[in-house]
């Protein structure tokens, strides 16, 4: 008895993957630390912070005061805002825009569950925020995933019991936040992998099979 969804941004709506490559990219060349798309690839669905973290992984320099590790992160933030200004609705398929309406036309309530804090920018960028029902992000939690805090707060804005809601995700830290929190759980891309979520999808029109 699904009667809402909740869905991840980045990796499921739009791709912004690669910009967050170039802007921590930037930042780790600036302070001479190694970073690869392997490296990156460990970022997806992790806070900014948690992001940082994990960058600094392979520093090598004296430890930085959490002052310094704010400067690095809000620099990193900086780049990123740059790249995502070139955004355009062109960034969202045709395929993610009619399903998304098709969703929404079967009855099903729309809901955001994002760890980014640009979550809303990125939205109105590709002219796609008035999709949702609601708006959970980076900036109404505490816990990043695999804490389940989005998903519940993107079911409670909806109204909606957490075992009424599907979560699509791309990171396994997405689907774990998923299944704890008491919700369906769809995999696409990097998360299918893991082998946890209720569903698989190839495409994002999968979920006009599964939402009936
Ligand atoms: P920000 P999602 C996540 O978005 C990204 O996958 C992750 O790489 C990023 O660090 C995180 O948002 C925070 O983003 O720096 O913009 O607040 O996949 O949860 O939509
Ligand atoms: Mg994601």
């Amino acid at each position: 008895n699904l009667k809402a969804v909740i869905f991840d941004l980045d990796g499921v709506i739009v791709f912004t993957d690669k910009f967050h490559y170039q802007a921590w990219k930037k930042m780790a060349d600036e302070m001479g630390i190694y970073f690869d798309e392997v490296i990156n690839n460990r970022l997806r669905g992790v806070s900014r912070m948690d992001s940082l973290e994990i960058v600094l992984e392979q520093y090598e320099g004296e430890p930085l005061s959490q002052e310094k590790k704010q400067q690095l992160a809000d620099r990193k933030n900086e780049t990123y805002r740059e790249l995502l200004k070139t955004m355009t609705p062109a960034d969202v398929s045709k395929e993610v825009r009619d399903t998304l309406r098709e969703i929404r036309g079967r009855g099903y309530k729309i809901s955001l569950g994002s760890s980014s804090k640009n979550a809303k920018f990125i939205l109105e960028r590709v002219n796609l925020l008035s999709a949702f029902d609601a708006i959970s992000d980076g900036t109404n939690i505490t816990k990043s995933k695999p804490e389940p805090e989005v998903f519940l707060k993107g079911a409670e804005f909806l109204g909606e019991k957490p075992e009424n809601c599907l979560v699509v995700e791309d990171a396994e830290a997405g689907i774990e936040a998923g299944i704890s929190g008491g919700m369906k759980t769809a995999a696409m891309g990097d998360a299918v992998k893991c082998q946890k979520a209720d569903y698989t999808l190839t495409t994002f029109a999968d979920l006009l099979k599964i939402l009936i």
